[in-house]
Order: structure tokens, then C-alpha cells, then sequence
């Protein structure tokens, strides 16, 4: 660097990141119960889709009589058979039994099933499990049972095979031993099974398969071979991890990427559904946070859901290398039926980041409003805690109090907001610049500040207003187009005694004695059902904004995550789901990050200190509208959001100090809010102030301090212009090439804003990547 005096250098450093997060759950579209293969006889499971040279679609399946019970029986008689359909989704229809019983002397000889259907060049390649045993197969009047020898016998002698053809219909082609074995004293000593290829176009094959070391302790293995003829080796003789307790897995190539869709024994994330997993190069593998795919929850094309027993051994259609269609066995809810369900999918490229409205935001309100309005911070006279720097946060005083809900909810009868303005506070949120608003509709205390029939304990029952002011925000936030986010205490409810959280934080005083409550009671009978009247009757909702997750498990957060995306499956949720669950980070209350963040993020703020309204936050405590100004900026130059509170008082009036701020930041996002929307920070750090960019513009945030000239090391032939952005509209400021290596800007003398003002630098090409670093 030359001279500081002069010179401030801005190294740029442009990033283009158009990738999101995509989950395999946004690609699943509605379905129907009798797409895939039913069959009236027979439990119907494991299933394999491919389109024949006959432009038809051919399913293999394996099967096994309904007149013997699902369990067991699956060992001992399930077939591998092969049905045809015209569309992909089905319904199939029985065509022939591929791979029938054909002898105890064979390997393969009484039992195939777990069918896998491949094609490489003008052979069809069927892997499957087969095995065999000896006696009699089982039929209704010759049963057996779980301990049964015959069971076991055949248990231990599942084996992995390959038959082969030229057509779909057949003859095929069995080899005389199992393409894979058992190898003695290892962790795969008692059987192999579950086969999953991934066949090359070349004809290698990365067989990934289920090895079992004794009863009920099995892992996943891969081996590979050369060609599909084989022979196939075990890449390790260890078993192979995939960062997820995965069976089943299934696995294509698709944009560049493995994928696989899995089960997870371990039933970490939620019970007997199916995961998502992506991979560079499919061993290494990335699980999402929330890898919940197909759930037993499934989408029916007339709208409603249908609740399914178990969602088991996925498989997929591709063609021209995209996933068409997903399918696996299902049982119905009564597990009368099995059959193998059809899902299609959509395209990758199609769909949409849900996020992109967050990211393109830049400036939320929050909304912090309830009965905690009305003591607003004095309890008994005294200010909340006792002492004021205890803890600022009036909305807290249920619990700073230990206040006992009949007394708490007493405050109800003095609660009538007459003055709350649902269009005027929208009105003010949005010449201020804001996109979307936050609103409590439910605060640690429990109490709902909307019409719920889950608890009598909200503003319509409880209250002598009576009226929903979440409806009249819904509707005013509509007719303006602000996003409309609803806040929700997830692991707090101080009114319910089963949100149980840690002892500092929840109601000990009426409910001392945790015995026998539980928090899954609390998250089935008050969040979710509060959850669905939010996400039911207010229209759409741009996201659930829970907060302090507390004792919230991974498998609940998971839940809730699904829970809330089945009823609005565009509505986002932020990270205080718990266990990083979520769309995007939310930060700590008042924290800005170092730097930015791969995932969309918000920074959740105060103007004063306490977020309820609080007679104690006096004058002193309120940031200045520049300090507010410089925070958005600093925020934005990181990727993130900016989330502002207001805290309405008892009548629902906005207390003046945040008014003013609010106009304050009007004025300036009336010239400067293009440096701010839809706008991605430039990721290196720079010296002494913010930059952030969009396609055509780069935009720098500059002080009154700011030394005469900027450098900044871009290609001066990619600068078309530059302006000040001012109230009275852009004023052209001049540059010159700085030997070749950048430009040196002419720093306006005056600037027309005290905070930060904002320069436009005009990029000629409107491309992002076209501006290089050259330095
Ligand atoms: O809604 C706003 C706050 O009320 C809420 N999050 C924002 C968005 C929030 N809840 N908790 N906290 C913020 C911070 C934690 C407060 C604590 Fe305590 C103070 C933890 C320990 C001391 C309150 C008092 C809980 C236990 C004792």
C-alpha cells in the first residue's frame, strides 16, 4: 500500500455464488396412491425402474403371497418379477416372474429378491440378493417362525448376484455363483445383501451392498469392478462409512453429483423414512442437516396427505441422466398393503430458492408485542429484577418476577390496544425501507397475540380488545407486499407446564415438580397445533421465526421443519428450530458476525435494549439513527440481514424514540436503498469502510472522514462511471486510471449524508465476473 494519507485501497475480490441449498423434499410433486405396482395377491416390495428399448417402462419387483405374513416370509419366498407400464409412474402391470425358485442346489435357489436394474450398452444387468436352504419352501400350511432353522438357514446364506439380458422380458442369464461373498471373520462373515450399483457408462461398477456380521449387525460395503462381468473387489476390508446409519442406499449421477437416497437404521433424523445424501465422487459423502426426503407423509395430487406406514428401499427412474421419477415400497397405514409407490420428481434447475426473498431483503422489522407491554418493565414499582442492568429485556418479567400466571394473565383485563394501527405501523415499516415484518405471535409468556383455539390464553379470550390483531397485520402487510414472519418461543412457554427448559429459564415457581411432563407433549399439543392455526389462517407466511430452542431435540426440530413445510411449503424457517435446523442462521440477538456466512443469515436487533416495550429503556439506552444506518450497512456488507425492533406499548402505539429512527432510516433508503437490496457483499475485508455489489454496480460506503482519493484495484476499462447517490439524485464524481493498475475515485468533499453515503461505481460489462483483481 503507498501512502495512507491518500490512498485507501479496496482490494476486490468478486464472489458469485448462485448455488442454494436444495433439499431432495422440494423435488418430490404430488402423486397418486395407485401410481407404481400393486398387486392384489401379493406383498409387493423392493422396486428397480428402467425404459426398455421398447419405449416402455419395466419395473422389477420382488413378491411374496399374501397369505403368508409380511414378516419372515420375505426370507423364505419373496420372486423377483418383472411388470410393464406406459407411463413411468405406472400403474405397472405383471408381466412374468424373472427369477423364480430354481433349486436348492443352487445359491440363489429358493429366494430373490432386493431387485436392481441397470443397463450398460445392449445388456440389461439385474443385481438382486438370492439364497437358499433346506426343505420344503413355506406355504399357509406349513409355517414358520422367526427362530424357525429353515429362517435362519436361509438368513445366512443371502448372497449378491447378477443375472443378464438382452431384452427386459428375458431369457436371463444367472451365473452359478454370487458375484459377491461372504468373507470369513470379517464384519461381513454371515451375509451380503441389498445390492446397489452404480454401473458406469464404460461398464465399471461401484457396487455399494449390505454386509451383516452376526443377527442385527450389519454396515454398509463397496466393491468395485472393472466391468460389470466382474470379478468385484472390496474397496476396504473395513466397513463404509456414510455419515449417516444408511441401508439401502441408492445411488445415481446427476448435475455433476452423486446422490443417493438411503435409510437410516440408526433413526437419528426421524423414524423409517428416507434420506437424501450427496456426493463429488460417491464415497465421500454430505448429509444436510435436515436429510429427510420422503417422509410417510405423502403429497396426493387431489391435495390432501396421505399418512403412510413405512417408506422403504428408494430406487429411481433416470433418463438422459436426469431423475425422473423416485420410487419406493410403501405399506399402507394399517399395513394391510404393501406395493411400491411412484413419485415423480422435479428437475433440478426447476426449482426455486425459497431463500431469495430473504437475500435480496436486506431490512426486517420486528414486532415484540404482548401482555409484558402493559407493566413495560416496573413490577410492583420496582424496575424488572429488581435493578435495571440485571437484565433490560421487559418482556422477560414473567420470569424475572417469578410472577404466577393467574397473576400474569390479571394483566390481560388491562390490556386493550385501541390505538394499535395495523396499516399506519406497515405504512411507516415500508417508507422505511423495510421488506418484511416479524411479529410475536406467542412470547416466552405463552401468551398468543392472535385468535387460538389451541389456549384460551390469547389477546381474543383473555382481553377486553377482542379483536386479531395479527389479521389486521396479515391483511395491511399484504396490501403494502411486505413479507409476513411470525415469531414463535419454541422451548419457553411459561403458561404451559410442559415446556420443560432449563431451570433458569422456565416457570419453576407454578410448576416447581417436573415429574412426569414432557416436552414432546408440549411441542404435540400446543406448538404444532398453534403452528398449523398460524400457517392455516393468516394467508402466506414468509417464515416461522422460532426462537430459544431450549431442550429441543434434533428429531424434533427435524419435525417441526417438516411440519411446518407441509402446510406452506414455500415458508422458511430460521435456525432457532434447533440443532441447525433451518433456512437461515439467525444470529445472536444484537451480534453482527465477523464476516459473511455460505447460508442466508439475519441479525436480530434492538433500537434500545429491551425488545417488549420498556419504560426503562430512557433516551440514553436508544442507538442513534447513524449508529442504525452504519449497522444495516456493516450487516448488508456481510451478506446479512438487518431485523429492527419495535416494541408497541400498551395501547399498541409505537414509542416515539423508535419513530423517529424509523423516519431517519426513510430518508436515507429513499436515495441509498439500491446499495442495499439485492445486493452480495465482496468478500475480502477492506480498509476503513463497506462495499456491496449487484450484476452491474459495485457501491462503496463512504464517511465524512474519508480520506480525498480512493484506489481501487479494478480494471479502469470496466468502469463505465461513477456517481454519489444524494437527495437531489447522482452526482457524477470523477476517476482516472491509476498506472494501469486501478483507479483513483476524486472523494466528494461534501457528502450529503452524516451517517454513510453511498458511491455507484457503473460496471461496463453487465456481467458480475467481468471485473478482475489486479492486484
Ligand atoms: O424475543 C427477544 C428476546 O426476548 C429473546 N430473543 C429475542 C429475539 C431472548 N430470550 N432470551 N434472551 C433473549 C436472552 C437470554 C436471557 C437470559 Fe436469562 C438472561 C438468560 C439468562 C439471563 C432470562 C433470565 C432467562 C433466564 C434468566
Amino acid at each position: 500500500m503507498k501512502s495512507k494519507q491518500i490512498f485507501t485501497t479496496l482490494l476486490l475480490v468478486l464472489v458469485t455464488n448462485n448455488l442454494f441449498a436444495q433439499t431432495f423434499r422440494d423435488r418430490l410433486l404430488p402423486t397418486e396412491e395407485r401410481f407404481g405396482f400393486h398387486q392384489d395377491d401379493y406383498w409387493t416390495w423392493c422396486g428397480s425402474v428402467i425404459k426398455g428399448d421398447d419405449g416402455k417402462y419395466h419395473m422389477f419387483a420382488s413378491r411374496w403371497s399374501k397369505k403368508l405374513s409380511f414378516e419372515i416370509y420375505w426370507l423364505t419366498n419373496s420372486e423377483i418379477v418383472h411388470a410393464v407400464s406406459d407411463k413411468p409412474e405406472g400403474p405397472f402391470t405383471f408381466s412374468d416372474v424373472v427369477l423364480p425358485p430354481r433349486g436348492e442346489q443352487f445359491w440363489d435357489g429358493k429366494m430373490t429378491h432386493n431387485p436392481a436394474i441397470r443397463k450398460c450398452g445392449d445388456t440389461y444387468l439385474l443385481y438382486y440378493t438370492g439364497t437358499t436352504y433346506k426343505g420344503d419352501m413355506p406355504d399357509e400350511n406349513h409355517l414358520i417362525t422367526a427362530d424357525s432353522p429353515k429362517k435362519l438357514d436361509a438368513h445366512q446364506h443371502e448372497r449378491i448376484g447378477l443375472a443378464t439380458a438382452k431384452s427386459p422380458y428375458g431369457p436371463w442369464t444367472r451365473s452359478d455363483k454370487p458375484i459377491l461373498d461372504v468373507v470369513p471373520n470379517s464384519w461381513e462373515q454371515y451375509l451380503v445383501a441389498n445390492p446397489s450399483p452404480y454401473v458406469f457408462e464404460d461398464g465399471r461398477v461401484m457396487l455399494y451392498y449390505k454386509g451383516v456380521e452376526k443377527l442385527k449387525k450389519h454396515a454398509i460395503g463397496v466393491a468395485f469392478a472393472d466391468n460389470w462381468t466382474g470379478p468385484y473387489k472390496r474397496m476396504s476390508d473395513k466397513p463404509f462409512e456414510m455419515g449417516i446409519g444408511g441401508e439401502d442406499p441408492t445411488i445415481w449421477f446427476e448435475n455433476g453429483k452423486f446422490h443417493a437416497l438411503l435409510l437410516d437404521h440408526d433413526r437419528k433424523f426421524s423414524d423409517k423414512e428416507i434420506y437424501y445424501a450427496q456426493s463429488k465422487d460417491g464415497l465421500k459423502w454430505d448429509v444436510e442437516n435436515n436429510p429427510v426426503a420422503i417422509t410417510k407423509n405423502i403429497r396426493l395430487t387431489e391435495g390432501s396427505i396421505a399418512k403412510h406406514g413405512a417408506m422403504e428401499r428408494p430406487s429411481v427412474l433416470i433418463e438422459n441422466g436426469i431423475a425422473t421419477h423416485a420410487f419406493f415400497a410403501t405399506k399402507n397405514k394399517e399395513n394391510k398393503h404393501s406395493w411400491n409407490m411412484c413419485v415423480p420428481l422435479k428437475k433440478i434447475n426447476e426449482l426455486n430458492d425459497k431463500t431469495k426473498w430473504f437475500k435480496d431483503a436486506g431490512l426486517g422489522m420486528f414486532i415484540h408485542w404482548g401482555l409484558y407491554s402493559v407493566p413495560a418493565g416496573i413490577w410492583n414499582n420496582k424496575p424488572i429484577g429488581d435493578e435495571r442492568y440485571i437484565n433490560p429485556l421487559a418482556e422477560h418479567i414473567m420470569l424475572l418476577n417469578k410472577i404466577p400466571i393467574k397473576e400474569y394473565a390479571a394483566l390481560a383485563n388491562g390490556f386493550n390496544p385501541t390505538d394499535f394501527d395495523a396499516d399506519k405501523i406497515v405504512k411507516m415499516a415500508k417508507s422505511a425501507g423495510v421488506k418484511y415484518i416479524s411479529f410475536t405471535t406467542k412470547h416466552h409468556d405463552g401468551f398468543a397475540m392472535y385468535d387460538s383455539k389451541v389456549s384460551p390464553f390469547n389477546i381474543i379470550n383473555a382481553t377486553p380488545y377482542k379483536k386479531d390483531p395479527l389479521k389486521a397485520l396479515a391483511d395491511a402487510c399484504k396490501k403494502e407486499d411486505i413479507k409476513l414472519c411470525l415469531y414463535y418461543s419454541l422451548g419457553r412457554d411459561w403458561e404451559n407446564k410442559n415446556a420443560v427448559s432449563r431451570e433458569a429459564r422456565r416457570n419453576t415457581w407454578d410448576f416447581p415438580d417436573t415429574a412426569g411432563l414432557s416436552y414432546e407433549k408440549y411441542l404435540n399439543e400446543k406448538v404444532k397445533p398453534q403452528l398449523k392455526e398460524l400457517l392455516t389462517n393468516y394467508g402466506d407466511i414468509a417464515m416461522i421465526w422460532f426462537d430459544t430452542p431450549e431442550l429441543t431435540t434434533l428429531k424434533q426440530s427435524i419435525s417441526l421443519e417438516l411440519f411446518v413445510k407441509q402446510i406452506q411449503p414455500n415458508c422458511i424457517i430460521n435456525t432457532r428450530a434447533g440443532n441447525n435446523i433451518g433456512d437461515i442462521i439467525e444470529m445472536e440477538d444484537n451480534k453482527i458476525p465477523e464476516k459473511e456466512n455460505a447460508k442466508p443469515w439475519e441479525c436480530p436487533a434492538t433500537m434500545a435494549e429491551s425488545w417488549g416495550y420498556s419504560v426503562l429503556d430512557t433516551k440514553e439506552y436508544w442507538k442513534s439513527s447513524n449508529e442504525l444506518i452504519e449497522k444495516l450497512v456493516e450487516i448488508r456488507s456481510k451478506g446479512g440481514n438487518y431485523l429492527l425492533n419495535v416494541g408497541p406499548d400498551a395501547k399498541g402505539i409505537i414509542p416515539e424514540l423508535a419513530k423517529e429512527r424509523m423516519n431517519d432510516i426513510s430518508k436515507w433508503m429513499a436515495v441509498n436503498s439500491e446499495a442495499i437490496y439485492k445486493t452480495k457483499p465482496i468478500a475480502n475485508k477492506i480498509y476503513n469502510t463497506y462495499l456491496t455489489q449487484n450484476k452491474t454496480h459495485i457501491f462503496i460506503f463512504i464517511k465524512k472522514t474519508t480520506e480525498k482519493y480512493l484506489l481501487m484495484y479494478i480494471d479502469p476499462k470496466s468502469v463505465k462511471k461513477i456517481t454519489l447517490l444524494t437527495p437531489k439524485g447522482e452526482q457524477t464524481v470523477s476517476f482516472k486510471s491509476s498506472a494501469g493498475k486501478g483507479i483513483v475515485i476524486n472523494n466528494p468533499s461534501i457528502l450529503p449524508f452524516s451517517s454513510l453515503s453511498v458511491l455507484k461505481i457503473e460496471k461496463i460489462k453487465q456481467t458480475e465476473n467481468k471485473l478482475s483483481i489486479t492486484d
